[in-house]
């Protein structure tokens, strides 16, 4: 029994000396760090992962919900701390500004390389030569039509405070679409599940990294490169999002000042594509909550993990 207690407090000692000078601090403050949750489905189990690590470091911690392109000046005005997926397909030019503008802290890119952009599962490629070019894809135009668009292609876009204008690039590329927005995320699956079930033409807006890799064979279409072609400057209508775009952290700047420790882990975390993709099939594809998602990311990812504190 003793031999055992004194195991336990060594292990104990142990444990609060390999965690480091700055667990030891935390938490600075008992005020609750508030994390930001947007509408998609690696980023709610991804902040709940990195809530339950600062909970574990004892900090209180909320979750505040906002929409995808207001959170940046929300964050820089303290109403919010941070938020650990910001996309630069959809959101870059809120980011920047809200950096530019608003003093709100780049807390760093994450090693993952993004996309979000109009995607088709691989059979479609069959029924529509020449992808995944966008001319070839607008030459298929019809094979996409529905009741809702007449002649038109369906374009099933993504919800509206994601920051994608696809009416007005359609129209500025003079496509045959139309762009109708879903309300949300889990809309677009239910969609793809349904089409691809009966192996009907559909395209819709995706991204990687992203649960459907695991799932379907597909591409995305390629649109006139923002990277090469001049004009994407004066109108980004005219030209797809980046092909190899950041992913980013951003933070409230007083973080770092009221919550060193916290602000610390939240400069450490570096997201691969793996890390991303695997949150959102806990829940996408296996049906987990968030919560018990984020529980098992923690379990299965431990050496990441403890390598944030
Ligand atoms: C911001 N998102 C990953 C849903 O495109």
């Amino acid at each position: 029994m003793i031999k055992q207690l004194m195991t336990s407090a060594a292990a104990a000692a142990l444990a609060v000396s390999l965690s480091g000078a700055a667990l030891a601090a935390a938490p600075e403050s008992d005020d609750p760090i508030i994390i930001v949750q947007n509408n998609w489905t690696s980023q709610l189990v991804l902040s709940t992962v990195v809530g339950k690590v600062l909970e574990g470091m004892g900090y209180t911690v909320e979750y505040k919900p906002s929409d995808s392109q207001l959170q940046f000046k929300a964050i820089a005005d303290g109403d919010m701390h941070f938020q650990v997926e910001a996309w630069e397909g959809s959101m870059k030019g809120a980011f920047e500004k809200a950096v530019a503008e608003d003093g709100m802290v780049d807390a760093g890119t994450h090693a993952a390389e993004t996309r979000e952009e109009w995607w088709v599962p691989a059979y479609v490629a069959d029924k529509c030569p020449g992808l995944p070019d966008w001319k070839a894809l607008d030459k298929c135009a019809k094979i996409f039509a529905t009741a809702e668009t007449g002649d038109k292609g369906r374009f099933v876009g993504p919800p509206a405070d994601w920051g994608k204008n696809y009416s007005e690039r359609v129209g500025a590329l003079k496509m045959n679409f139309k762009a109708i927005n879903v309300g949300q995320a889990a809309t677009l699956w239910a969609e793809l599940d349904a089409a691809a079930a009966k192996k009907e033409p559909i395209v819709l807006f995706n991204w990687t990294p992203n649960y459907i890799e695991a799932k379907y064979k597909g591409m995305f279409i390629d649109f006139p490169d923002p990277a090469k072609v001049a004009e994407c400057k004066d109108n980004p209508n005219l030209c797809g999002a980046p092909r190899s775009g950041w992913l980013k952290k951003a933070a409230w700047k007083g973080l770092a000042d009221k919550y060193p420790a916290a602000w610390g882990v939240l400069q450490k975390i570096n997201f691969t594509s793996e890390n991303i993709a695997s949150a959102s099939l806990l829940v996408d594809v296996d049906g987990m909550t968030t919560e018990a998602a984020a529980d098992k990311w923690i379990a299965s990812n431990k050496a990441i993990v403890d390598s944030w504190k």
